[in-house]
Protein backbone atom coordinates (compact mmCIF):
# COMPACT_ATOMS: atom_id res chain seq x y z
CA UNK A 1 0.00 0.00 0.00
CA UNK A 2 0.88 3.45 -0.91
CA UNK A 3 1.28 6.21 1.28
CA UNK A 4 -1.47 8.22 -0.68
CA UNK A 5 -4.01 5.39 -0.26
CA UNK A 6 -3.25 5.01 3.59
CA UNK A 7 -3.96 9.13 3.53
CA UNK A 8 -7.40 8.05 1.93
CA UNK A 9 -7.96 4.73 4.59
CA UNK A 10 -7.37 7.88 7.59
CA UNK A 11 -9.83 9.56 5.62
CA UNK A 12 -12.72 7.10 5.16
CA UNK A 13 -12.05 5.56 8.11
CA UNK A 14 -12.04 8.89 10.58
CA UNK A 15 -15.12 9.96 8.38
CA UNK A 16 -16.84 6.58 9.78
CA UNK A 17 -16.29 6.73 13.30
CA UNK A 18 -17.16 10.51 12.87
CA UNK A 19 -20.65 9.24 11.73
CA UNK A 20 -20.73 6.91 14.51
CA UNK A 21 -20.58 9.66 17.09
CA UNK A 22 -23.89 10.59 18.69
CA UNK A 23 -22.52 12.80 21.86
CA UNK A 24 -20.77 16.42 21.78
CA UNK A 25 -18.87 15.20 24.41
CA UNK A 26 -16.92 12.31 22.47
CA UNK A 27 -15.91 14.66 19.42
CA UNK A 28 -12.88 15.54 20.99
CA UNK A 29 -11.78 12.15 21.17
CA UNK A 30 -12.37 12.05 17.52
CA UNK A 31 -10.08 15.00 17.17
CA UNK A 32 -7.26 14.17 19.19
CA UNK A 33 -6.86 10.40 17.44
CA UNK A 34 -6.99 12.38 14.15
CA UNK A 35 -5.73 15.67 14.12
CA UNK A 36 -4.13 15.79 17.40
CA UNK A 37 -0.63 16.34 17.61
CA UNK A 38 0.14 12.59 17.53
CA UNK A 39 -3.15 11.96 15.44
CA UNK A 40 -3.09 9.67 12.50
CA UNK A 41 -3.33 12.04 10.02
CA UNK A 42 -0.76 14.54 11.87
CA UNK A 43 1.83 11.31 11.55
CA UNK A 44 1.67 11.43 7.82
CA UNK A 45 2.52 14.84 7.78
CA UNK A 46 5.63 14.45 10.43
CA UNK A 47 6.36 11.67 7.98
CA UNK A 48 6.86 13.33 5.12
CA UNK A 49 10.13 14.24 5.21
CA UNK A 50 11.64 10.82 4.64
CA UNK A 51 9.90 10.19 1.43
CA UNK A 52 11.80 10.35 -1.84
CA UNK A 53 11.05 14.18 -3.01
CA UNK A 54 8.67 13.34 -5.62
CA UNK A 55 5.96 10.90 -3.37
CA UNK A 56 6.73 13.84 -0.98
CA UNK A 57 4.61 16.43 -2.84
CA UNK A 58 2.02 14.22 -3.80
CA UNK A 59 1.05 12.71 0.00
CA UNK A 60 1.53 15.75 1.29
CA UNK A 61 -0.61 17.52 -1.08
CA UNK A 62 -3.33 15.24 -0.50
CA UNK A 63 -2.35 14.81 3.17
CA UNK A 64 -3.24 18.43 3.65
CA UNK A 65 -6.92 18.02 1.63
CA UNK A 66 -7.66 15.19 3.94
CA UNK A 67 -6.95 17.45 7.00
CA UNK A 68 -9.54 20.28 5.51
CA UNK A 69 -11.89 17.82 4.58
CA UNK A 70 -11.69 16.17 8.20
CA UNK A 71 -11.69 19.67 9.71
CA UNK A 72 -14.55 20.90 7.98
CA UNK A 73 -16.47 17.78 8.65
CA UNK A 74 -15.54 17.85 12.48
CA UNK A 75 -17.27 21.55 12.51
CA UNK A 76 -20.34 20.16 10.47
CA UNK A 77 -20.79 17.30 13.39
CA UNK A 78 -20.40 19.87 16.42
CA UNK A 79 -22.99 22.49 14.71
CA UNK A 80 -25.59 19.12 14.25
CA UNK A 81 -24.48 17.44 17.73
CA UNK A 82 -25.68 21.16 19.48
CA UNK A 83 -28.73 21.71 17.79
CA UNK A 84 -30.06 17.74 18.45
CA UNK A 85 -28.79 18.84 22.14
CA UNK A 86 -30.81 21.91 22.08
CA UNK A 87 -33.68 20.73 20.69
CA UNK A 88 -33.56 17.98 23.34
CA UNK A 89 -33.65 20.16 26.39
CA UNK A 90 -36.30 22.20 24.77
CA UNK A 91 -38.44 19.29 24.34
CA UNK A 92 -37.69 18.20 27.40
CA UNK A 93 -38.44 21.54 29.14
CA UNK A 94 -35.34 21.91 30.73
CA UNK A 95 -34.40 24.96 28.67
CA UNK A 96 -37.15 28.50 28.93
CA UNK A 97 -35.68 30.20 26.07
CA UNK A 98 -38.13 33.24 27.05
CA UNK A 99 -36.43 33.75 30.20
CA UNK A 100 -34.60 37.25 30.42
CA UNK A 101 -31.22 37.18 30.20
CA UNK A 102 -29.28 38.48 33.23
CA UNK A 103 -27.86 41.70 34.00
CA UNK A 104 -24.53 41.83 34.83
CA UNK A 105 -23.23 43.73 37.98
CA UNK A 106 -22.10 47.17 38.09
CA UNK A 107 -19.51 48.11 39.84
CA UNK A 108 -20.45 51.86 42.15
CA UNK A 109 -18.25 53.49 44.92
CA UNK A 110 -18.11 52.89 48.19
CA UNK A 111 -20.51 55.48 50.35
CA UNK A 112 -17.69 56.44 51.90
CA UNK A 113 -15.92 57.43 48.86
CA UNK A 114 -18.77 59.40 47.54
CA UNK A 115 -19.16 61.50 50.78
CA UNK A 116 -15.51 62.31 50.64
CA UNK A 117 -16.09 63.35 47.33
CA UNK A 118 -19.13 65.25 47.69
CA UNK A 119 -16.82 66.88 50.96
CA UNK A 120 -14.11 68.21 49.18
CA UNK A 121 -15.90 69.56 46.14
CA UNK A 122 -18.50 71.82 48.66
CA UNK A 123 -14.79 73.02 49.87
CA UNK A 124 -13.85 72.95 46.41
CA UNK A 125 -16.57 75.09 45.27
CA UNK A 126 -15.18 77.59 47.69
CA UNK A 127 -11.57 77.93 46.89
CA UNK A 128 -10.18 75.61 48.51
CA UNK A 129 -7.85 73.29 47.07
CA UNK A 130 -7.37 69.03 47.48
CA UNK A 131 -3.93 67.38 48.65
CA UNK A 132 -3.04 63.87 49.92
CA UNK A 133 -0.16 62.34 51.94
CA UNK A 134 1.06 59.49 53.69
CA UNK A 135 -0.51 57.34 56.17
CA UNK A 136 2.40 55.84 57.90
CA UNK A 137 3.52 58.92 59.56
CA UNK A 138 6.45 60.41 61.81
CA UNK A 139 5.60 60.91 64.90
CA UNK A 140 7.30 64.70 64.80
CA UNK A 141 4.24 65.41 62.04
CA UNK A 142 1.55 64.04 63.79
CA UNK A 143 2.20 65.24 67.61
CA UNK A 144 5.34 67.28 67.67
CA UNK A 145 4.88 70.09 65.32
CA UNK A 146 1.58 69.91 65.91
CA UNK A 147 2.43 71.54 69.37
CA UNK A 148 2.03 67.92 71.09
CA UNK A 149 5.61 67.54 72.24
CA UNK A 150 6.80 63.44 73.87
CA UNK A 151 5.28 63.03 77.02
CA UNK A 152 2.26 65.64 76.74
CA UNK A 153 -0.65 64.53 78.36
CA UNK A 154 -2.60 65.57 75.17
CA UNK A 155 -1.24 62.34 72.98
CA UNK A 156 -3.59 59.99 75.64
CA UNK A 157 -6.27 62.10 72.92
CA UNK A 158 -5.23 60.15 70.01
CA UNK A 159 -4.86 55.89 70.79
CA UNK A 160 -2.19 54.90 68.77
CA UNK A 161 -0.82 52.23 66.61
CA UNK A 162 2.89 52.42 66.65
CA UNK A 163 5.34 51.32 63.78
CA UNK A 164 8.17 52.20 66.35
CA UNK A 165 7.41 52.94 69.75
CA UNK A 166 8.71 56.07 71.12
CA UNK A 167 11.40 54.65 73.76
CA UNK A 168 13.01 52.72 70.80
CA UNK A 169 13.66 54.73 67.95
CA UNK A 170 14.84 58.24 67.60
CA UNK A 171 12.37 58.95 64.75
CA UNK A 172 9.21 56.64 65.73
CA UNK A 173 6.98 56.08 63.36
CA UNK A 174 3.01 55.47 63.85
CA UNK A 175 0.12 55.15 61.70
CA UNK A 176 -1.20 58.90 61.53
CA UNK A 177 -4.17 59.49 63.70
CA UNK A 178 -5.49 62.43 62.16
CA UNK A 179 -4.89 64.12 59.02
CA UNK A 180 -3.92 67.15 60.83
CA UNK A 181 -0.16 66.21 60.11
CA UNK A 182 -0.79 67.15 56.27
CA UNK A 183 -1.10 70.78 58.00
CA UNK A 184 2.61 70.62 58.57
CA UNK A 185 3.52 68.88 54.89
CA UNK A 186 1.66 72.00 53.49
CA UNK A 187 2.84 74.87 55.35
CA UNK A 188 6.23 73.82 54.73
CA UNK A 189 6.28 73.67 51.44
CA UNK A 190 4.03 77.04 50.70
CA UNK A 191 3.72 80.21 51.47
CA UNK A 192 0.20 81.73 52.35
CA UNK A 193 -2.63 82.49 51.13
CA UNK A 194 -3.07 78.59 52.09
CA UNK A 195 -6.56 76.98 51.55
CA UNK A 196 -6.41 73.15 51.59
CA UNK A 197 -8.60 69.72 52.36
CA UNK A 198 -7.07 66.76 52.74
CA UNK A 199 -9.03 63.85 52.49
CA UNK A 200 -7.52 60.23 53.99
CA UNK A 201 -7.62 57.59 56.07
CA UNK A 202 -6.37 57.55 59.97
CA UNK A 203 -6.05 54.36 61.85
CA UNK A 204 -6.72 54.64 66.01
CA UNK A 205 -6.12 51.79 68.89
CA UNK A 206 -9.89 52.26 69.53
CA UNK A 207 -12.64 49.72 70.37
CA UNK A 208 -15.25 50.08 68.35
CA UNK A 209 -18.92 50.44 68.63
CA UNK A 210 -21.81 52.58 66.68
CA UNK A 211 -19.73 55.58 66.18
CA UNK A 212 -16.66 54.54 66.31
CA UNK A 213 -14.26 52.39 64.05
CA UNK A 214 -10.80 52.10 64.50
CA UNK A 215 -9.85 52.68 60.74
CA UNK A 216 -12.07 55.71 59.38
CA UNK A 217 -11.34 58.57 57.06
CA UNK A 218 -10.91 62.10 57.89
CA UNK A 219 -10.72 65.55 55.61
CA UNK A 220 -8.80 68.49 57.48
CA UNK A 221 -9.05 71.79 56.19
CA UNK A 222 -6.35 74.87 56.53
CA UNK A 223 -6.70 78.13 55.56
CA UNK A 224 -3.69 80.59 56.72
CA UNK A 225 -3.47 84.15 54.77
CA UNK A 226 -3.58 88.15 56.71
CA UNK A 227 -6.79 88.66 58.26
CA UNK A 228 -8.51 85.69 58.91
CA UNK A 229 -10.66 85.73 62.37
CA UNK A 230 -13.01 83.37 64.03
CA UNK A 231 -15.74 84.80 62.16
CA UNK A 232 -14.05 83.11 58.76
CA UNK A 233 -14.52 79.72 60.52
CA UNK A 234 -17.99 79.75 61.41
CA UNK A 235 -18.95 81.34 58.22
CA UNK A 236 -16.73 78.76 56.12
CA UNK A 237 -17.91 75.54 58.43
CA UNK A 238 -21.86 76.95 58.73
CA UNK A 239 -21.67 76.89 54.60
CA UNK A 240 -20.53 73.52 54.02
CA UNK A 241 -22.99 72.34 56.57
CA UNK A 242 -25.66 74.38 53.78
CA UNK A 243 -24.35 72.48 51.48
CA UNK A 244 -24.01 69.07 52.72
CA UNK A 245 -27.76 68.88 54.82
CA UNK A 246 -29.71 71.19 53.72
CA UNK A 247 -31.18 74.39 55.56
CA UNK A 248 -33.33 72.51 57.86
CA UNK A 249 -30.22 70.60 60.07
CA UNK A 250 -29.19 72.17 63.57
CA UNK A 251 -25.66 73.15 63.84
CA UNK A 252 -23.60 73.58 66.99
CA UNK A 253 -20.62 74.94 68.11
CA UNK A 254 -19.08 74.30 71.51
CA UNK A 255 -15.56 75.02 72.77
CA UNK A 256 -13.02 72.16 72.76
CA UNK A 257 -9.70 71.42 72.98
CA UNK A 258 -7.09 70.96 70.88
CA UNK A 259 -3.41 71.58 71.64
CA UNK A 260 -3.11 73.08 67.88
CA UNK A 261 -6.02 75.43 67.64
CA UNK A 262 -6.91 78.63 70.13
CA UNK A 263 -9.03 78.58 70.72
CA UNK A 264 -10.80 75.22 69.87
CA UNK A 265 -14.21 74.47 68.88
CA UNK A 266 -16.32 71.28 68.21
CA UNK A 267 -19.17 71.19 65.76
CA UNK A 268 -21.98 69.03 65.63
CA UNK A 269 -25.17 68.31 63.89
CA UNK A 270 -28.94 67.72 65.64
CA UNK A 271 -29.21 63.69 65.88
CA UNK A 272 -30.97 62.55 63.05
CA UNK A 273 -32.21 59.25 64.72
CA UNK A 274 -33.91 61.14 67.41
CA UNK A 275 -34.54 64.81 65.97
CA UNK A 276 -32.39 65.87 68.98
CA UNK A 277 -34.31 64.38 72.03
CA UNK A 278 -30.96 61.86 72.94
CA UNK A 279 -30.74 58.13 72.06
CA UNK A 280 -28.25 55.39 71.73
CA UNK A 281 -26.61 56.86 68.71
CA UNK A 282 -25.54 60.27 70.14
CA UNK A 283 -25.04 58.73 74.02
CA UNK A 284 -28.54 60.69 75.05
CA UNK A 285 -26.72 64.12 73.78
CA UNK A 286 -29.30 64.69 70.92
CA UNK A 287 -26.26 65.84 69.01
CA UNK A 288 -23.89 64.01 66.51
CA UNK A 289 -20.32 65.15 66.74
CA UNK A 290 -18.79 65.53 63.04
CA UNK A 291 -15.36 67.76 63.83
CA UNK A 292 -12.93 69.40 65.52
CA UNK A 293 -11.69 73.12 64.67
CA UNK A 294 -10.14 76.08 65.27
CA UNK A 295 -7.80 78.80 64.95
CA UNK A 296 -4.41 77.96 64.18
CA UNK A 297 -2.12 78.17 67.12
CA UNK A 298 0.60 80.73 67.02
CA UNK A 299 3.27 77.87 67.96
CA UNK A 300 2.12 75.50 65.26
CA UNK A 301 2.68 78.63 62.86
CA UNK A 302 6.19 79.31 64.16
CA UNK A 303 6.92 75.31 63.44
CA UNK A 304 6.81 76.26 59.84
CA UNK A 305 8.29 79.79 59.89
CA UNK A 306 5.27 81.64 58.98
CA UNK A 307 5.00 85.13 61.05
CA UNK A 308 2.10 84.71 63.66
CA UNK A 309 2.15 88.75 63.80
CA UNK A 310 1.21 88.24 60.63
CA UNK A 311 -0.80 85.62 59.64
CA UNK A 312 -3.41 83.90 61.10
CA UNK A 313 -5.71 80.83 60.07
CA UNK A 314 -8.27 78.35 60.96
CA UNK A 315 -8.45 74.35 60.39
CA UNK A 316 -10.92 72.09 61.21
CA UNK A 317 -10.94 68.09 60.58
CA UNK A 318 -13.99 65.99 59.82
CA UNK A 319 -15.34 62.08 60.02
CA UNK A 320 -16.65 61.50 56.76
CA UNK A 321 -18.44 58.16 58.24
CA UNK A 322 -20.45 60.38 60.74
CA UNK A 323 -21.38 62.74 57.98
CA UNK A 324 -22.84 59.84 55.80
CA UNK A 325 -24.42 58.90 58.75
CA UNK A 326 -26.24 62.07 59.41
CA UNK A 327 -26.85 62.22 55.65
CA UNK A 328 -28.45 58.44 55.07
CA UNK A 329 -29.56 57.51 58.86
CA UNK A 330 -27.53 55.30 59.19
CA UNK A 331 -27.32 53.79 62.73
CA UNK A 332 -24.03 51.74 63.15
CA UNK A 333 -19.95 52.86 61.54
CA UNK A 334 -19.32 49.15 61.40
CA UNK A 335 -21.95 48.81 58.51
CA UNK A 336 -19.19 50.44 56.43
CA UNK A 337 -16.45 48.33 56.68
CA UNK A 338 -18.44 45.06 57.06
CA UNK A 339 -18.75 44.26 53.10
CA UNK A 340 -22.41 43.71 53.30
CA UNK A 341 -23.33 43.90 49.72
CA UNK A 342 -27.28 44.20 51.41
CA UNK A 343 -25.87 47.37 52.93
CA UNK A 344 -23.47 48.98 49.86
CA UNK A 345 -26.11 48.27 47.25
CA UNK A 346 -28.49 50.82 48.67
CA UNK A 347 -25.50 53.72 47.59
C1 LIG B 1 -9.09 69.80 65.24
C2 LIG B 1 -8.62 71.09 65.11
C3 LIG B 1 -7.98 71.42 63.94
O1 LIG B 1 -7.47 72.66 63.81
C4 LIG B 1 -7.82 70.54 62.89
C5 LIG B 1 -8.29 69.27 63.03
C6 LIG B 1 -8.92 68.90 64.21
C7 LIG B 1 -9.39 67.50 64.38
C8 LIG B 1 -8.38 66.64 65.09
N1 LIG B 1 -7.22 66.39 64.29
C9 LIG B 1 -9.05 65.32 65.42
O2 LIG B 1 -8.66 64.27 64.92
N2 LIG B 1 -10.09 65.44 66.22
S1 LIG B 1 -11.05 64.19 66.63
O3 LIG B 1 -10.29 63.18 67.27
O4 LIG B 1 -12.13 64.72 67.40
O5 LIG B 1 -11.61 63.64 65.26
C10 LIG B 1 -12.20 64.50 64.29
C11 LIG B 1 -13.46 63.87 63.73
O6 LIG B 1 -13.16 62.55 63.26
C12 LIG B 1 -14.54 63.64 64.78
O7 LIG B 1 -15.31 64.81 64.95
C13 LIG B 1 -15.34 62.52 64.18
O8 LIG B 1 -16.21 63.00 63.18
C14 LIG B 1 -14.27 61.70 63.50
N3 LIG B 1 -13.85 60.59 64.37
C15 LIG B 1 -13.05 60.64 65.46
N4 LIG B 1 -12.85 59.42 65.97
C16 LIG B 1 -13.53 58.57 65.19
C17 LIG B 1 -14.18 59.31 64.16
N5 LIG B 1 -14.93 58.74 63.22
C18 LIG B 1 -15.05 57.38 63.28
N6 LIG B 1 -14.46 56.60 64.22
C19 LIG B 1 -13.70 57.15 65.18
N7 LIG B 1 -13.09 56.37 66.07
Amino acid sequence: MTQDTSVDEIQSQALGALGAIDDIRKLDEWRVAYLGRSGRLTSVLRGLGALPPEARREVGQRANMVKSVLEKALEEKEEVLRQAELQRSIEGGKLDITLPGRRPNRGRLHPTTQVVREICDAFVAMGFQIVEGPEVEWDYYNFEALNIPKDHPARDMWDTIWIDPPSESEKPMLLRTHTSPMQIRVMEKTQPPVRVVVPGKVYRYEATDATHESQFYQVEGLAVDTNITFAELKGTLYEFARRIFGTERKVRFRCDYFPFVEPGVEMAIDCFACGGRGCRICSNSGWIEIMGAGMVHPEVLRHVNYDPEIYTGFAFGLGPERIAMLKYGIDDIRLFYSNDLRFLYQF
